[in-house]
Parts: C-alpha cells; structure tokens; sequence
C-alpha cells in the first residue's frame, strides 16, 4: 500500500524494507511535502518481496520517477538491490538496528562495489531528512523555483542558527 501519493505524478519513490522503519521515513516524506515535491512511499523487501521490488524499480523510471530514495537494516541491500534495477539515482538510508545500532546496515549501504553506485547518508532519522533534502537538490537542477525554494530553506536554517540565545 502506497502513501504520500496524491495529486500528480510522483517524482521521487520511497522504498522501505519493513513497515518497522516507516517511524523513521516518515521523516523523508515530511521533507518531500514541505518542498511539494509529488512523491509515493511503500513498503517493498529485497529478500521478503524481491519480485516485486525489482518490477517497481524497473517501472520506476517510464512512471515518471526521478529518483529513489531506499531505507533499509540489518543486511541492508535494498538500496543496492534498487540500483541494480534502474539508472535513477539511488540514495540509501541506513535504519538504525537492535543488535547493532545501524552500523550494519551503514556498511551494507554504502560499501557498494564499483559500477553500481548508491548515495548513502547517515543512520536513521537525520539521513532520512537528509535523503529528502538531496532528492530536492537533484530535482532542483532542472527546476529553477525549487533552487529557490531550496535557498530559502538554507537562509532560514541560518537566521536560525544566529538567532540562537543560550540560557
Ligand atoms: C529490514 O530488516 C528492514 O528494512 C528493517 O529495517 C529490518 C527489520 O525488519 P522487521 O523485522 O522489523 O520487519 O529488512
């Protein structure tokens, strides 16, 4: 079941492993809506559904797709499996697990061998927003009223900062 995918087309596609990590991209979509960037978020497993991830990655691009955002733990190869499939761009977001806090599946995301590349970003909730932030960059490169709302973001982040007062 797909989410975040009203109106037009979707342009950028986030894929989780399990619903587990939806508390986490949620974030990724939150950054999306903010922009107004059209966007779809499912669950789909490289090893529990395999088909079916490889078909909607495969179709991504013909549906209008610009870019994939993939979130995955543990033996995290969603992100790569992703890549496999498509030459969109693929950003990976490494969940944060039980046992080893996501540095499993930091490694399984980023250490892509050479030919098949995947953008990874940090562990859980700031790579989530992170994701979101470079997909906006990426699709900002043709748009020129999304670089500035993109720039917009950037001045406020920074007034922000300055206004801060320590107590
Ligand atoms: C991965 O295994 C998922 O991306 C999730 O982060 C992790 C645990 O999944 P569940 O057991 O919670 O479904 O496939």
């Amino acid at each position: 079941m797909a989410a975040g995918s009203s109106g037009p087309s979707p342009l950028v596609a986030v894929i989780m492993g399990s619903k587990s990590d939806w508390e986490t991209m949620r974030q990724a979509g939150e950054v999306l809506s903010q922009f107004e960037i059209p966007h779809e978020c499912r669950v789909l497993s490289a090893h529990r559904t395999p088909a079916e991830t490889a078909r909607y990655v495969e179709e991504a691009e013909s549906r209008g797709f610009e870019v994939i955002i993939a979130a995955a733990g543990g033996a995290a190869h969603l992100a790569g499996v992703c890549a496999a499939h498509t030459i969109l761009p693929v950003l990976g977001v490494p969940m944060e697990s039980a046992s080893l806090k996501g540095l499993d599946s930091l490694l399984s995301t980023v250490q892509m061998p050479v030919g098949i590349p995947v953008g990874t970003l940090a562990i859980g909730a700031p790579g989530a927003r992170n994701a979101a932030l470079l997909a906006v960059a990426i699709l900002a490169g043709s748009r020129p009223e999304l670089r500035e709302k993109l720039r917009r973001f950037r001045a406020e982040q920074r007034e922000k900062v300055l206004r801060e007062t320590l107590g």
